[in-house]
């Protein structure tokens, strides 16, 4: 039976906007109050999945969530219609209705740990939505998101759904973001890599910034979806690299079935990890591409977003495919190191840029923006609602933008009732368009 990887890209909201929200993401607090054009990074977004359709990939998307999110508003205690809830909590709190209202739910690599079904003890691929407790804007993410992956992946045979992790920040887990699965092929049994930032009970001194991920959290995710102990891995991200702000490993390592690529800093001991996965793979060997801080400083890492890259396998190309943001060329060393491997390297062959600004301003790369599934044929007989693209779907999806998203917003946008009603109107429609039912708060 043929395996995919498919990728289910977050379709940008039309609140997009910069609040600054991410403490420890530089791109976030730098590019803080800026304006910003949720039509335009709706429309980039789906331009990298119809690339990546083009070849020859599964590309699935996943939709926006409802913003103002009401439900959060009403937590806060705030009662009445929702324009008034909305007015309400903006006299009382811009800043609270920030982030109730931001779109980051597009970085669909936070959205969930999914392990597929040749490595759990059921033989169901199973899906835990990330809590995201770190980031309050974020936190409040989940519960729609196990809605939408119901939708898609039905409870029953193939798939399994497990809530989101309890425990506030000690179980904080921020999804695919910090996973990484080794294999030969998708349908192959692999090597699951959980990377966290601290552990839950201890104080970690030596981080500035968040380590968002704790150990105990990974762990658990590992034990609900019942992965073989020996197949599964646990690794500290180095803690410079979190200060250096990779707040989520994505940003200093990414892989595609047997090759890691990564930084040097990424790990406090490479050379002991390497050993660790080689170990646990047996049989398969792996390759690993450690990128040198001589040729990559950290730093210019994670300005670039090198390693936010996706890394993938098309059916109509030998050798890997890096599907980096187009500041990975506009940065000396980046762009020479990308050239040198792709133009000597068997592994790693192909270099496609992509502009993905709007979403790289707040810190999300190609990476971010994706949630890999490994699916196969029968695995995809089993989807359910229409979120897996066909170019047909791409134009409906780029119309509805065209016509329901402004070209411009500011936080100071934010307290706007209309700016609400309209994205509720399109987000109604959109649940049509993706046939995904009633997962909105008002729709229920
Ligand atoms: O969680 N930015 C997101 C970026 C997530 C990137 N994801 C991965 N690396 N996988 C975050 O920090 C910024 C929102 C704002 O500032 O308005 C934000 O949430």
């Amino acid at each position: 039976m043929a395996w995919r990887e498919a990728n289910f890209d977050g379709i940008v909201g039309p609140t997009h906007n910069y609040a600054g929200l991410s403490y420890g993401n530089v791109a976030s607090a730098s590019n803080k109050g800026d304006i910003a054009n949720p039509r335009e990074g709706a429309l980039q977004g789906l331009e990298k999945a119809q690339h990546l359709m083009s070849l020859g990939m599964t590309q699935g998307v996943l939709p926006p969530h409802d913003r103002p999110s009401l439900r959060a508003l009403r937590a806060h205690g705030f009662t009445g219609s929702d324009r008034e809830m909305l007015a309400k909590a903006w006299e009382a709190s811009p800043a609270l209705v920030a982030n109730v209202t931001s779109s980051a739910t597009m970085w669909t690599a936070n959205a969930a740990t999914i392990s597929p079904s040749a490595d759990t003890a059921d033989g169901r691929t199973h899906f835990t939505p990330a809590n995201l407790a770190a980031m309050y804007h974020r936190s409040v993410e989940w519960p729609v998101t196990a809605r939408v992956l119901k939708a898609i992946f039905p409870e029953g045979d193939r798939f399994a759904h497990h809530n989101a992790l309890e425990g506030g920040t000690h179980m904080g887990d921020e999804g695919a973001a910090n996973h990484n699965r080794f294999c030969a092929d998708y349908g192959d049994t692999g090597v699951a890599l959980f990377v966290y930032g601290r552990g839950a009970f201890e104080k970690a001194d030596d981080l500035i910034y968040p380590g968002r991920q704790t150990l105990e959290a990974s762990r658990a995710v590992a034990r609900q979806h019942g992965l073989t102990p020996k197949k599964t891995l646990f690794v500290r991200q180095n803690p410079a690299a979190i200060n250096a702000g990779a707040f989520h490993n994505d940003v200093v390592a990414v892989s595609n079935k047997d090759v890691f690529f990564y930084h040097e800093d990424a790990f406090v001991n490479p050379d002991q990890l390497e050993r660790d996965i080689k170990g646990a793979m047996g049989d398969i060997r792996m390759h690993f591409v450690r990128v040198p801080r001589a040729l990559v400083p950290l730093a210019d890492a994670v300005k670039s977003y090198l390693f936010n890259s996706q890394l993938i396998s098309t059916p109509n190309r030998e050798g890997m495919t890096l599907i980096l943001p187009s500041e990975v060329a506009e940065m000396r060393s980046t762009k020479a190191y990308v050239e040198e491997l792709t133009g000597s390297g068997e592994l790693i062959s192909h270099a496609d840029y992509l502009d993905v600004r709007q979403s790289m301003r707040n810190g999300g790369g190609p990476a971010c923006l994706r949630l890999r599934v490994a699916l196969s044929d029968d695995d995809m007989g089993a989807i359910g609602a229409n979120a897996v693209l066909h170019e047909g779907l791409v134009s409906t999806l780029q119309a509805w933008v065209n016509n329901h998203y402004r070209d411009r917003v500011t936080p100071d946008d934010l307290g706007d009732p209309m700016l609400m009603e309209e994205s509720f109107a399109a987000l109604d429609e959109l649940t049509q368009i993706l046939k995904l039912g009633s997962i909105y708060d008002f729709q229920q």
